[in-house]
Order: C-alpha cells, then structure tokens, then sequence
C-alpha cells in the first residue's frame, strides 16, 4: 500500500499534535506546521525525518507558506490531505469593548491564512483525488457573548467547506467541516492571553473533549472508503448543550 501524506497546520499544540500523532502511528507522512518550531523539532525527534517533515512559519505570511510549500521534500510532496487546523480565539470581551487588532488576527489567521492554503493546495489535492478538513466551531452555529468575530471566522469556515464541495462536486475531493464544542487545549490559554486559572475554571468538572478525540474523529473521517464524505460534524461534550435567546426589559 502507497504512505499517504497530510499536511496538517497548527501542529504544535492540541488538535493538531494530536492529530499528528495519530496519522503517523497510522502509517501516514505528516507535513507539520506551525509557528513553534522547537515543538515542530521534538515531533521529529520522537517519529523520524522520514515521517514528520515540520515547517515553522506563521501561516499570516503567504511568502513563508508558498516558500514552505514550494521547499517541500519529494517524499512529502504529494499531499493527500489537508487538515486545516491553525487557529485561535482572542479575548472574551463584547464587541463594544473588544479589541480591534485581535479581530483582524483571528480574521487573518482562522479566515485568510485558510483559504491561501487551501488555494495553493488545490491543484493537486484534485490531481490526487484527495481530501480536505476543515477545522469549524460550534461558535459559528450557537452565538454567545464574547464570541463576535471568533464565532464570524468559524461560520466563514463552515460555509466555505460547504461551498468548496460544491465546487469539488465530481472531482472526488472530499471536504468536511468538524464543528467542536469545548475542548480542552491551549485554546483558552491563547484567548485568555495566559491566564491559566482562567483556563482550569472554565474545564473544571466539564469533561471536556480531548485533542485525541479530534485527532481520532479526523482519522476516521480521512480513513472511509472514497465514496463516503462526511461534510458536517458537530460534536461536543456531553456536558455542553445550546441554550440561546435573553431578553432585555425596559426600566
Ligand atoms: P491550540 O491553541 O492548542 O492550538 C492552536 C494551533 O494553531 C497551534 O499549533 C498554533 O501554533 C497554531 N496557530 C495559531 N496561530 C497561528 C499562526 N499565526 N501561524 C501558524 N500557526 C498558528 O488550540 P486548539 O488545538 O484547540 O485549536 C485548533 C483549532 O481548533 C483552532 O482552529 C480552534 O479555533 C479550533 N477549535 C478549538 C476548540 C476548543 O475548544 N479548543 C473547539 C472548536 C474549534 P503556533 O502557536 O506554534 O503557531
Ligand atoms: C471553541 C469552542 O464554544 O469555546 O471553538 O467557542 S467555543
């Protein structure tokens, strides 16, 4: 059987470490990024050049992702699935007082970045009738306060996966959106600007969902046979729900 490769972004920290993992123990090749190269480095250090091929840029700087990508070994060259993963949440605040600058990060990072590499990918994810996934939220279905732009980039990449299938129709190219509810990563530690405690209160008692549950969710999505594509998939925790909808009284 032919080694398959994923490129696989954000792999420094949560999702997408874990998915590394899981892809290389599968048998796959693993083009991992981020910014973070040291962490990049122990990936290698622990499954071997042959296997993990890391690549540290900023994935705002679509110089650096062309240069990476154009660099890339002959041996990773031939992707067969992207895992569009990097991204982040910054600041809780309401709009009215949230911070202009974190808005345009999130927006370059969750929304810009990913379809750049999306774009570039492209050609030869059709070549090889390959597959793409998408990393969503839940924040783009189920408003709630502080969420504004977050909650906006993640909507953008639900919708966006849906839209390219349609582009896709007939190429053999699956693309999924997975939707995920509160997990427990970095995440909070980056949108919170390191506040650890407020890390720890947030997932104290929630059994929150794993990286490795993310990680084993997007094997299973990238391992169906080629007639299956799963386009959308919510999942939380089984201690999160969605309850909307307040209302503000005159006097
Ligand atoms: P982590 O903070 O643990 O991981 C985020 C990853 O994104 C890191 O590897 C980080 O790498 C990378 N990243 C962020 N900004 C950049 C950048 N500018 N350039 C390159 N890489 C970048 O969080 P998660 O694993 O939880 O997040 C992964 C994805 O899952 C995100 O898109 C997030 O929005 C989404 N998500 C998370 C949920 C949660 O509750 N945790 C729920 C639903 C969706 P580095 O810092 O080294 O660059
Ligand atoms: C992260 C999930 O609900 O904390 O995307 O925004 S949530």
């Amino acid at each position: 059987m032919t080694t398959k490769t994923a490129w696989i972004t954000g792999a420094t920290s949560g999702f997408g470490a874990a998915t590394v993992e899981r892809f290389v123990a599968g048998g796959w090749r693993v083009i991992a990024s981020g910014r973070r190269m040291e962490r990049l480095q122990q990936l290698v250090a622990r499954h071997g050049a042959e296997r993990v091929h890391p690549m540290a840029f900023d994935v705002r700087d679509e110089t650096a992702m062309r240069a990476a990508h154009a660099g890339l070994p002959s041996a990773f060259a031939g992707i067969d699935l992207l895992v569009n993963n990097a991204g982040l949440a910054l600041g809780t605040a309401p709009a009215q007082q949230a911070d202009l600058v974190q808005w345009k990060q999130m927006i370059d990072t969750n929304v810009t970045a990913l379809v750049t590499l999306t774009h570039l990918l492209l050609p030869q994810l059709i070549a090889r009738r390959g597959a793409i996934v998408n990393i969503s939220s839940i924040s783009g279905s189920y408003a709630y306060r502080g969420g504004n732009v977050y909650g906006g980039t993640k909507a953008f990449v639900t919708q966006f996966s849906q839209n390219l299938r349609v582009d896709l129709h007939g190429s053999g190219v699956r693309v999924s959106s997975i939707e995920p509810g509160m997990a427990e990563t970095e995440f909070t530690l980056v949108r919170t600007g390191g506040d650890q405690a407020a890390s720890d209160q947030l997932y104290a008692g929630v059994h929150p969902i794993t990286a490795g549950d993310i990680a084993d969710t997007i094997w299973w999505i990238a391992n169906l046979p080629p007639h299956l594509d799963v386009t959308r998939l919510e999942i939380m925790p089984t201690s999160q729900s969605a309850a909307g909808l307040q209302v503000a009284r005159d006097g």
